[in-house]
Formats: structure tokens, sequence, C-alpha cells
């Protein structure tokens, strides 16, 4: 442990490269390099399995499985969603050219309320797009509840889900739609990518039809579809990470233990929310730094940043804030009270399997440090 050297928020892992020589070998001398190929369908068959639900189509990333996703279910009008979020979720329903619609979180579990989702239909409201916010699953029987009565689509953001049970089942089995991130930041990576599940076959063929600009067959173009592919290398990764991620994730609960103990006691800080119910995924350990605090959360980012230790403020700013979207009457300050409160008390502590316990100490420490000023 030194001080220099640098911890970031998140560190991927790579399997030994090793071990990957050999999907590389058999994608070289096949030469079939994407469109579809083996090991793209072998990692899709390999993810219903292992996630535990019933149809899933890869992506090239999160986000342009979210911009399908809307395109799938032909959504249209305005789409409910949280402003304390990555700008994926929003930017995906404006390259929709769609109306997202903000409503305020829950202060504890940081995910959309169905209080609030309802004040925000309108006639023009055809779906609503919640995020599993670390994880965290969101309220989904009273959101489903809440679309049944009204009629709307529901594509849950699971860009941190991967894996995430609840109540015993995969939380990707609800809503209409789901979608991963395979980013490299995320609890499971393919370098890039990311996945839309659904629960039957016919909507699968749709996703397939639009990933695939839209073809059915070599003459029949049904939908103006996107290239949303993922290649064969990051597929057979995927496959090859698929092996090590239930390990993966139970270092990662390790060291949310270590934070637990090295946190709880020091006033003014929240740590992570647990649903009971749930077995998480570990994939951010936030935690909130409030008034009861001697010092404000920008001072903690700042001073960990000093001593090399760069957490990260995920979400800050909100997307109601940012420049295309301030102007929107659902973007008012005053409408998102919860949000804005999280948006300036939280921080993201370092966390991914690599990182060794002494690290873990170190940022403890420097957090504890923070209250002498
Ligand atoms: N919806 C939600 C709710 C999301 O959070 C995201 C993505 C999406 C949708 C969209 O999914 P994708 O289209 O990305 O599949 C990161 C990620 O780029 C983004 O995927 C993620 N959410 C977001 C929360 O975080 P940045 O700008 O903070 O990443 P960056 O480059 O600053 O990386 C953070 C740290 O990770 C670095 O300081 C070091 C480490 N790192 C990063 C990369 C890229 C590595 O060690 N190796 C790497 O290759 O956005």
């Amino acid at each position: 442990m030194s001080a220099d050297k640098p911890i970031y928020v998140t560190q991927p892992f790579l399997p030994p490269l090793d071990d990957f020589i050999p999907y590389l070998r058999e994608i070289w001398d096949a030469k079939v390099l994407t469109n579809g190929g083996p090991f793209h369908q072998r990692l899709e068959a390999a993810l219903v399995e292992h996630l535990g639900i019933k149809h899933l189509s890869l992506f090239t990333n999160g986000t342009l499985g979210l911009l399908t996703a809307l395109q799938t279910l032909q959504v249209t009008g305005e789409v409910i969603t949280t402003p304390y979020s990555f700008a994926a979720t929003a930017h995906s329903v404006m390259w929709n050219n769609l109306t997202p619609v903000f409503a305020d979180i829950d202060p504890i579990t940081c995910n959309l309320t169905p209080e609030s989702i309802e004040q925000a239909i309108t006639p023009r409201t055809t779906a609503i797009m919640p995020v599993h916010c670390y994880g965290t699953p969101c309220d989904v029987d009273r959101i489903q509840q809440i679309a049944d009565t009204h009629g709307l689509k529901v594509i849950y953001d699971a860009a941190h889900a991967f894996g995430v049970r609840y109540r015993g089942e995969s939380l990707l089995n609800h809503g209409d739609l789901s979608v991963l991130s395979f980013h490299a930041t995320k609890v499971y990576t393919t370098l890039e990518g990311g996945a839309i599940v659904c629960a039957d076959a016919a909507t699968k063929k749709r996703i397939d039809h639009l990933k695939n600009f839209g073809f059915a067959n070599e003459v029949t173009v049904l939908a103006a579809g996107i290239n949303g592919k993922m290649n064969e290398v990051q597929a057979a990764l995927g496959l090859l990470q698929l092996t090590h991620v239930d390990r993966l994730i139970a270092r990662r609960a390790q060291i949310a233990s270590l934070y637990d103990e090295g946190l709880r006691s020091l006033d003014g800080i929240r740590l992570p929310f647990r649903l009971p119910d749930t077995q998480p995924n570990h994939s951010y350990y936030p935690i909130f730094i409030g008034s009861g605090f001697p010092v404000g959360r920008d001072a903690v980012y700042a001073r960990l940043r000093e001593q090399s230790v760069y957490a990260r403020r995920y979400f800050y700013p909100l997307l109601s804030d940012m420049p295309m979207y301030r102007d929107l009457p659902s973007a008012a300050p005053e409408h998102l009270p919860h949000a804005a409160k999280a948006a300036r008390e939280v921080l993201c502590l370092p966390i991914y399997p690599a990182l060794p316990d002494d690290d873990v100490m170190r940022v403890i420490e420097l957090i504890r440090s923070c209250r002498a000023g």
C-alpha cells in the first residue's frame, strides 16, 4: 500500500490472457467475426441460463440497448424516468424524439417512487423507464400496477443489476423489458456490451431484427433498425467472464462488509441501502454524507483525491440539471428535492474484486480523518 498508488472507483476484472487464447484461436480459424456467430449464440444461451430469465438479446452497449428497447415497444410521447442516473438513461429517450419526464426518487432506495410516477402521468405518457439504481430493486409490484392501470410500458434500465435476485428470482424478470450494461466499469463486462431481456420469443425476434438494421432476411427489411450487434471476440470474452462472475461478486460482498464495519459508527454518513429478500451484486458502494458529518461531500471527495483515491459522485449532476433537460417543466429543482439531496450527498467508494483489504482500510481511514477538518 502506498499513498501515491491511485485507487479508482472501479477496475475491470480480466481473466488470465492464456485462458482467452483458445477462444481467439477458434474465432481466427472460423473467420466468423460478427452478425450473430457461434459465440454470440452461445453467450445468449449461457446468460439466459445463468441469470434465470426467458430471453436475452446481446448488444454493442447498454445505451443502444435502451434506444432499441424504446423502439421495440414503439413508445411515443412522454417517458417517465429518474433524474438520478447516468446520462444514457434520459439520452436514450431524447434520441427517440420522445420527452423525458422526471419524477422524484425515494431518499433511501434512490429509485423512482410509485407516487411520483403517478403524479407525472399525462395523456401523452406511454412508458416508464425506472433505473434499479446501484442494483437495488425498484418497487416492481407497484410500478407494474401503475403501468397496468394506465396502459403504460415498463422498461427497466438494469445497467447496474446484473445477477441481482429479488424474492428468489432474477430481478430482470420484471417489466416489459430490462436493459443490462456490460461496460468495463460493470460487475460483469465484455469490455463494452449490453443486452435486452424480454419474456417471449416474438419480442426477442423483433429486438434481433432491430439490432440488425431491421433485416429479417437477405431481402426483407422490417423496420428502420440500427447496428447494435455484439461481435464474436466480445461474446467469447463474455463466456469466459461468466465462469468467474459469482466469485467476483462474492469478493465485492467482502469489501462491502469491510466498509460497513469501518464506517458504520460515523455520525452523518449513511451507508448503502440493502433491500430485504434481495441478493445484491455490490456493483457500487454509495455513501451519503449529510449535514451531521463535520465536512461536506465535496470536501471528502477532494481529500480522497489529494491522496489519489478517485471516488465518484454517481449521480451528480442530476440529469435534470444538464443543459439539454433543465428547461423541461419536470426538471424544476423544487419538483425533485430527494434527487437533489442525494446528488449533493452521494460518494461512491472504490469497490472491485482486485481491491486489496489494505486499500479498503486506507479509504476508510481517510474518510474518518476528514472529521478532524
Ligand atoms: N444506464 C445506467 C444507469 C448506467 O449507469 C449506464 C452506464 C448506462 C445506462 C449505459 O450503459 P453503457 O452504454 O455504458 O453500456 C461510467 C461508464 O462509462 C458507464 O458505462 C456507466 N454507466 C457509468 C456509471 O460510469 P464514467 O465516465 O464514470 O467512466 P470512467 O471512464 O470515468 O471510468 C471510471 C473508472 O473506472 C476510471 O476512473 C478507472 C476505471 N476504468 C474505466 C475504464 C473505462 C478502468 O479501470 N478501465 C476502463 O477501461 O462512466
